[in-house]
């Protein structure tokens, strides 16, 4: 794996995230791949709440709503860890803590909230066995890749970017750990025809946050006061979580995420991707958008 010098290391015996290995086709880390029966063979519950996305899809900011909910609005127990260790990711593991994150969900007590960028097709088959609810996350393709090189660039725990037009067509072509945007997506929206899914778009979050708190809540069966609400809608905003470092990940050791190159929390704006792609890459990405989205009925907004 190629290094970026200016990255921080990772201490060696930690350094087990950053190869990418195929699972069924789909690039995974290869902590998840070492772990696969384990995760592939995770034991569902029915009260079991999951929280799907293709990385930088908007998964941390909709764990703090989600959090929020749970905690009726109680800011100081939604600071009791940071994001990353107070809900598990299924597949990944993470350099800073003593065990996979697959055995810190499965010695969690619940009600579990547990996050996964897995594809729909390789979630663990329980999830669906035990009907558990899943909120789905999606951002419009070219905020995610910008978001995403930033990610690659500060995160010790993922390969390189070589370079922006590198990882453009990397992203293009599905190469990046979790496959295919086009096909996570559109896998993800099909699976809402059959299982219990909320599916969400970070742009209409950002747009109107009360609005979807207050569809996550149905979907959760859920009620809160209004004024609790408005508490939730203030606590999540990017301006706020920016501020607190239980969210913003600034309390994860440096060498994993190095927020001196780039900010976790960047821009948490639809339409940054503006500021990156040239007039030759929109036309190129544009096309390549259309034929991978033909036939779809979804779809996405890239501003607002
Ligand atoms: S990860 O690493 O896959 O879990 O990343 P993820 O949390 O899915 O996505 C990170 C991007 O979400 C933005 N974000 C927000 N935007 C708006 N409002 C709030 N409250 C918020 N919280 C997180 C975050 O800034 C990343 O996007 P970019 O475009 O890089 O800023």
């Amino acid at each position: 794996m190629a290094q970026n010098s200016e990255k921080a290391q990772i201490p060696e015996k930690k350094s087990l995230l950053m190869n990418i290995l195929d699972v069924d086709g789909v690039p995974l880390p290869i902590v998840s791949k070492e772990m696969w029966n384990k995760i592939y063979n995770f034991q569902a519950k029915p009260d079991d709440l999951i929280l799907a996305t293709y990385p930088k899809s908007g998964t941390t900011w909709m764990q703090e709503i989600l959090d929020m909910i749970q905690n009726d609005g109680d800011v100081a127990k939604c600071k009791r860890a940071n994001s990353l260790d107070r809900y598990p990711f299924l597949e990944v593991s993470f350099p800073h803590k003593e065990k996979h994150d697959v055995d810190i969900a499965i010695e969690m007590p619940s009600p579990r909230i547990l996050k996964t960028h897995l594809p729909s097709h390789l979630i663990p088959p329980s999830i669906w066995k035990q009907k558990c609810k899943v909120i789905c996350v999606a951002r419009n393709a070219k905020d995610c890749l910008v978001s995403y090189y930033h990610f690659h660039r500060m995160a010790s725990i993922l390969p390189d970017p070589q370079s922006w037009e590198e990882f453009c067509e990397d992203f293009m072509s599905g190469k990046l750990a979790y496959g295919s945007w086009y096909d996570h997506v559109k896998g993800w929206w099909d699976a809402k025809d059959k299982h219990r899914i909320l599916y969400v778009f970070y742009e209409d979050i950002k747009k109107n946050p009360k609005c979807t708190i207050h569809k996550v809540l149905e979907f959760l069966e859920k009620t809160l006061p209004e004024e609790t609400i408005n508490k939730i809608v203030y606590h999540t905003s990017f301006d706020v979580m920016k501020e607190n470092p239980m969210a913003n990940h600034t309390s994860i050791p440096s060498y994993i995420y190095d927020h001196t190159i780039s900010k976790f929390l960047r821009k948490g704006m639809p339409g940054d991707w503006k500021n990156h792609f040239t007039v030759t890459m929109n036309e190129k990405f544009d096309e390549h958008y259309k034929k991978k989205m033909a036939g779809t009925t979804l779809t996405f907004c890239t501003e607002i």
